[in-house]
């Protein structure tokens, strides 16, 4: 049995990845994560680009905890704002924010230009062994930011993003839904594709 490590803190991208390496994806695969394990200080976050951090974060795991690691590193790309948030996303209101106090900040950012808001989210996976990054693959959906939060599903900026052809944000989504078009998904599949023609997953 292989042991995999989804290395991220945000309960969100956990729901989503154990979905999208759930059902039958992986033989063999034991999927654990980060809150699964004894508690290790957090790498910083301190990359420009989305790989990056990506990078970081899954060498970062995969040595501390001596297992093949998968980090996300993702975020929102909005065309008025020059690609803000971008790597910011997580912390746009500060190094506390939280989900609702981000959504605020970027509405109010928005409110001088012009709708429509285009937008796009964007995401990089990487997997990583002890030392190495051994595949790494991208993601991204285009939408745009709608005044008025809707939905309860998904997390982060998923309800003041109307995905495009769809009429719904992504927080209307079921988790399946939004796996089968989003940013993550797209990136996921393509890493765990590249993964198995390696042979390094059943
Ligand atoms: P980890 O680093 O522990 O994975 P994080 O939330 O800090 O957790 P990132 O640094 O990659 O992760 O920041 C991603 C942020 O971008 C996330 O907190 C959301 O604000 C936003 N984001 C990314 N993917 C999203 C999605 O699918 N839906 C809504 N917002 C998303």
């Amino acid at each position: 049995m292989i042991k995999l490590l989804l290395a991220t803190k945000n309960r969100g991208k956990v729901q989503e990845l154990r979905g999208l390496l759930g059902l039958g994806v992986l033989k063999n695969v034991e999927v654990k994560a980060l809150f699964d394990m004894q508690h290790i200080k957090d790498p910083e976050e301190n990359g420009k680009t989305f790989p990056d951090n990506a990078r970081i974060k899954a060498l970062h795991y995969a040595a501390a905890h001596r297992l093949m690691c998968i980090a996300d590193d993702s975020g929102l790309m909005v065309d008025a704002l020059g690609g803000r948030p971008g790597v910011h996303s997580a912390r746009y209101a500060g190094p506390q924010a939280t989900d609702r106090d981000n959504n605020a900040m970027l509405l109010e950012d928005l409110n001088p230009y012009p709708r429509p808001w285009k937008a796009a989210f964007v995401c990089v996976a990487a997997c990583a062994l002890p030392g190495r990054v051994i595949a790494e693959a991208d993601g991204r959906v285009a939408g745009e930011i709608i005044p008025v939060p809707r939905g309860a599903g998904g997390f982060g900026y998923d309800p003041v993003f109307l995905v495009e052809g769809t009429g719904k944000t992504m927080a209307e989504l079921s988790t399946e839904e939004k796996n089968r078009i989003s940013h993550r998904g797209q990136a996921i599949r393509k890493l765990v594709a590249d993964l198995k023609n390696q042979g390094m997953l059943g």
